[in-house]
């Protein structure tokens, strides 16, 4: 059965630079999804151009300015302003499945796990990803898996469910893309209750502010900065 509680409040924090083409979308789907629960959404901005930050104060988010460049740093930005006591991630991008929220938060709850991260890879339809972008994602799972002991199908995902307060024990320093590895390390290594959950991911609206190869050789140095 669905969680129905509003014991438990939620905050969704959602990084957007320029994403005026998908984000209406995302907050639709995200309102729909969690409509039965206490929650809060969060966007963490920086600098956008467009009418992102716009449309998002239309539809009922509380916006944040971070002027700090970074997806990392837009989510420790985020973490910071948090008052959920689970905190949800996604992207502004329409890729992840905002409407899996509620059945990830029942499993979280259910088998008492403290963070919960998504497996875009195992169900990856064609089309959805580039070979060039696929090979990447190997290459940084296989070097996290060998350097951190870890079992990882999807180490650079960005949709997590956790509960706020692992914030307290783990330590992210990063400010770029490689938090999303951070964070799991970060959270295996601390010994907090880990599950991978395989989830639907969709074809990118908008532009994307990742660079494949810049973020690709940045995010495999970080692999290896943080283990020695
Ligand atoms: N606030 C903020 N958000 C950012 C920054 N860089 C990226 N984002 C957002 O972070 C999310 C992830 O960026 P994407 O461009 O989708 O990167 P990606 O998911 O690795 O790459 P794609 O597979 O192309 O989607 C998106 O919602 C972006 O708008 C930044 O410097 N600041
Ligand atoms: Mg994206």
């Amino acid at each position: 059965m669905e969680n129905k509680s509003k014991d438990v409040k939620v905050s969704i924090i959602i990084p957007t630079m320029n994403e005026e083409e998908s984000i209406a979308h995302v907050l639709n789907e995200v309102h729909e999804a969690v409509k039965h629960l206490d929650y809060e959404i969060l966007i963490v901005d920086t600098d956008s151009k467009d009418k992102t930050v716009e449309i998002a104060k239309e539809k009922g988010a509380k916006v944040i300015n971070e002027p700090r460049r970074g997806y990392g740093r837009a989510y420790k930005t985020g973490f910071e302003n948090a008052n959920g006591d689970l905190i949800v991630t996604l992207d502004a991008d329409c890729t992840y499945p905002a409407c899996d929220i509620p059945k990830l938060i029942d499993l979280l709850e259910k088998e008492r796990i403290d963070f919960i991260t998504c497996d875009r890879l195992s169900t990856l339809e064609k089309g959805v990803m580039s070979l060039q972008h696929r090979f990447g994602n190997w290459v940084l799972k296989t070097a996290m898996n060998l350097l951190f002991g870890m079992k990882i199908k999807d180490s650079q995902s960005g949709m997590w469910i956790f509960r706020r307060d692992i914030l307290d024990d783990i330590e992210l320093t990063s400010d770029g893309m490689p938090l999303s590895e951070e964070i799991k390390i970060e959270t295996w290594k601390k010994g907090f209750i880990t599950k991978e959950v395989p989830i639907e991911y969709r074809i990118r609206k908008g532009e994307k502010k990742l660079s494949s190869w810049r973020d690709g050789i940045k995010n495999l140095t970080f692999l290896f900065k943080k283990r020695f």
